[in-house]
């Protein structure tokens, strides 16, 4: 079958040409977060410039997360000249102001999780955490277990894979059913600049939920990934392969298997030591010993909250 691309829509960053008309101050008429009641802040970090907030929608659980946007370079000069500055005070060689910028320019990443689901509530809620040892073992008799009967649902990931949602952000596909994969932006990205680039890659066979189910079999589904993943980002975003972080979670949030690309500039939540398994170095290890992530012990942060946390403390093991 024949690879695509989608080289329109998906070439960014985007301009601000789709974003004029919204200068006027106009509502969306069916705006989620208009009828948003607040029961409680999760989380908010002054530094990252974010906050995510708990409430109801209709009656119905959700949950919000705002997130000032980085300033971006294409937009320096229209936002110096069409501003208005509020002097707050002056010293000798300093002074500091309150910039109003235009709305256009000052726009806010919304994303709205309706319904939310208790486990939505609390990935976002701020927890202690602590690491945990998972052996091979461990995670056939008791992660295996609970991911089976707990996890986050995938729907999302099969909307894409079908092509149900998400499909005008598709910026490269290639529906081999075996080494085959679709790659878009992440959530978390707003494709507006690079600094925070941020793709995902989806595999289209459902048959593996995550590192610890890849052998020396997909191998071929792996060394595919890397090589048409980075020459697409290269290709679309001018972003070189040796300025890219391609990576696994493990544990994932979401167990039908997809690799992370980021902007090697960008500390992307996930992107520790803790969680992040390089690409490059799954396919070697492959290489090297086909059962390597059956057999070897895996460490990774679990919340407090984290029923699998639980699952750990009453096998004696933590
Ligand atoms: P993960 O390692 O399973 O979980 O990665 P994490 O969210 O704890 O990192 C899943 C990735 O998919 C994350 O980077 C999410 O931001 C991203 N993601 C999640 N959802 C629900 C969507 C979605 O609906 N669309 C897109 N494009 N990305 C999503």
């Amino acid at each position: 079958m024949a690879e695509s691309e989608n080289g329109g829509a998906a070439k960014r960053p985007k301009t601000d040409a789709d974003d004029e008309h919204r200068d006027a101050g106009e509502r969306s008429p069916d705006s989620p977060v208009s009828d948003f009641e607040i029961t409680r802040v999760l989380r908010e970090c002054a530094r990252e410039k974010n906050i995510f907030i708990h409430g109801k929608v209709k009656g119905q659980d959700a949950v919000v997360i705002l997130e000032k946007t980085p300033i971006r370079q294409d937009t320096l000069s229209e936002l110096l000249k069409s501003s208005r500055l509020h002097l707050e005070m002056k010293n000798d060689v300093y002074s500091s102001y309150q910039l109003q910028a235009p709305a256009h320019l000052n726009e806010i990443k919304t994303t709205v999780i309706c319904p939310a689901t208790e486990k939505h509530v609390k990935k976002y809620l701020h927890q202690e955490v602590f690491l945990v040892e998972e052996s091979g073992e461990d995670y056939r008799t008791v992660t295996l277990p609970y991911i089976s009967s707990q996890s986050f649902s995938v729907q999302w990931v099969h909307n894409i894979l079908e092509k149900k949602a998400e499909a005008d952000r598709i910026v490269f596909e290639d529906p081999d059913p075996v080494t085959g994969f679709v790659l878009l932006p992440d959530f978390k990205w707003d494709q507006k600049q690079l600094q925070d680039l941020y793709l995902i890659a989806i595999v289209h066979r459902r048959d593996v939920k995550s590192l610890r189910d890849l052998t020396s079999q997909h191998l071929p589904l792996l060394t595919n990934i890397r090589r048409k993943g980075e020459d697409t980002i290269q290709r679309q975003y001018g972003v070189p392969p040796s300025k890219l972080r391609v990576y696994f979670h493990y544990q994932p949030s979401y167990y039908h298997l997809h690799v992370h690309f980021t902007s090697l500039e960008y500390s992307a939540p996930g992107s520790g030591v803790e969680r992040a398994h390089l690409l490059s170095d799954v396919i070697q290890n492959l290489q090297a010993d086909s059962s390597y992530y059956q057999k070897r012990s895996l460490a990774f942060p679990l919340r407090a909250d984290d029923g699998l946390l639980l699952k750990f403390k009453e096998a004696g093991k933590l």
